[in-house]
């Protein structure tokens, strides 16, 4: 009998949650692995709310839900994002029986959203032939990042930490099943997990070469890698052949060695196909921009670009890791504008309530980008394990490292250890958004 498996992405437990682009990237790899061994594989995607007209944009439906404890404190609306539970129990006991279950996790904080999950798969066991016993196993960034708080609050049978490799079968085996190697990895476009493809999610590269004091890049990758420009331009090409028109890069260093990388695969897209277009909702290294990128990246269709700038004060730009300087902003918004691009492409991403971060700088910052005249987005700043922010965190007292991942939610965590004055914070917040509209 075949192996069947269960591919689930949870729910996204939140204040609030914006649907750009976002599909569980990861556990489509995990797919595309498993393609090699004999074994069934379906997806229940909590997330999934796409159809062929919307192109990644949109309204997640949202189910309010009681505060936890912890976060009981903070004046906004609590919600569970994504298909209603009903759906998922009728769509787990239609595709069962299963064997295993593998289930996702992205943003730790919406741990919930896999607890939800887990608590449904076992609730449904007693009524349906679903098996009782079936085993779970959780992978993905949360369980990665936070493994111990997986461990004992997820209800998964195993945890998984790091990238999807040949210890997965380390795995099966604890559970009593053997698996072996038939066919070469399928690509996950290629399995019928989804009925629709309304934009892609492209990866060119794991990990990034820079370490920012908040990012927790080097501690999901060993170093960083790139995959061959060739690979990655069949693989767009393969996309483009089933439809697909929109491609979101999902990278943490995608312009870096431009030269033999990037550069090479939008010559390529601006051959084959004029119609594509590119976005990058992720922030894009604003140093590795010239006037050659500036070209290919316009005739090649990117239409959302996110810079990261982060702070305008040159100390903590130095000091959280150098990856860019506020001449060198300067310099790439002007090639970007020299070749076509506006504000309303150009975001540039402003974190605030980073450890030390005065209210004035975040207000500095917006100043700045205002006279560079380019969309504002300003990004709170959430504390994640093992980076040297949350290092700094600790030695100051201001949290513990048994701090319950709710509380480390970047709407959370703003408000209640920025240490800002919230009435001033929703001001500057209004006027950007004003500014972006003007
Ligand atoms: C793309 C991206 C986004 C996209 C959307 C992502 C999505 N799918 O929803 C956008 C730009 C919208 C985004 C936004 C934000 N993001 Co983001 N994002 C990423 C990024 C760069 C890549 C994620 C990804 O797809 N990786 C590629 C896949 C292939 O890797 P993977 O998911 O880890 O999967 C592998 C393994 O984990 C494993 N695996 C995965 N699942 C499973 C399951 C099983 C069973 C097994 C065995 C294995 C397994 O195998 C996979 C393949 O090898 C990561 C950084 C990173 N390097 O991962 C940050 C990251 C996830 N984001 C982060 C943050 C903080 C944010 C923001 C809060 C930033 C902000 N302040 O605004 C917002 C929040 C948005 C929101 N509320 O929705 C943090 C999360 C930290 C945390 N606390 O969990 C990360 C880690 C970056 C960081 N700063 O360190 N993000």
């Amino acid at each position: 009998m075949k192996l069947r498996i269960a591919l689930i992405n949870p729910w996204i437990y939140d204040f609030a949650a914006v649907n750009l682009w976002s599909r569980p990237l990861g556990l489509l790899r995990v797919a595309e692995y498993l393609s090699q061994f004999d074994i069934d594989l379906s997806l229940i995607d909590c997330m999934d709310m796409f159809n062929n007209k919307n192109y990644g944009k949109g309204k997640y439906p949202k189910v309010m839900i009681d505060k936890p404890a912890c976060i009981r404190g903070v004046p906004r609306n609590f919600g569970r994002y994504g298909i209603s539970v009903d759906d998922f129990r009728d769509t787990l006991i239609k595709n069962s029986p299963f064997d295993m279950v593998f289930m996702t996790s992205i943003m730790s904080y919406w741990y919930p959203g896999v607890r939800k999950a887990v608590e449904v798969i076992r609730s449904v066991s007693n009524v349906s032939n679903v098996s009782n016993d079936m085993p779970i196993v959780l992978g993905g960034i949360y369980a990665t990042l936070w493994h111990r708080h997986a461990s004992e609050k997820s209800g998964a049978d195993f945890i998984y930490k790091g990238h999807i490799s040949d210890n997965i079968k380390f795995v099966l085996n604890t559970f009593g099943f053997r698996i072996k190697k038939r066919n070469p990895k399928t690509p996950y476009h290629r399995l019928s997990l989804y009925k629709y493809y309304p934009f892609a999610p492209v990866l060119t590269s794991a990990g990034c070469p820079y370490k920012c004091a908040y990012c927790s890049s080097n501690l999901l990758n060993k170093g960083f890698t790139q995959r061959d420009p060739q690979k990655v331009i069949d693989e767009i090409k393969e996309l483009y052949d089933i439809g697909v028109r929109d491609f979101v890069f999902y990278d943490d260093a995608l312009l870096v060695n431009s030269d033999s990388h990037i550069k090479i695969i939008l010559k390529e897209v601006m051959k084959q196909a004029p119609d594509m277009r590119f976005r990058c909702p992720n922030g894009l290294h604003a140093r590795s921009i010239d006037d050659e990128l500036a070209y290919l990246m316009k005739g090649s269709g990117f239409r959302t670009l996110r810079l990261g700038l982060e702070t305008v004060d040159t100390g903590r730009q130095i000091q959280t890791g150098g990856k860019v300087s506020s001449e060198e902003l300067i310099n790439a918004v002007d090639i970007l504008k020299r070749r076509g691009f506006t504000r309303n492409n150009i975001g540039v991403y402003l974190m605030y309530g980073l450890p030390g971060q005065s209210f004035q700088e975040v207000k500095g910052g917006v100043e700045f980008l205002k006279s560079l005249d380019v969309s504002i987005y300003l990004a709170e700043f959430s504390p994640i394990p093992g980076t040297e922010c949350w290092s700094e965190l600790i030695s100051k007292g201001i949290i513990s490292n048994d701090i319950d991942p709710l509380l480390t939610n970047n709407t959370v965590f703003s408000y209640l250890f920025s240490g800002y004055d919230i009435d001033e914070l929703e001001k500057i917040k209004l006027d950007v958004k004003g500014y972006n509209n003007s």
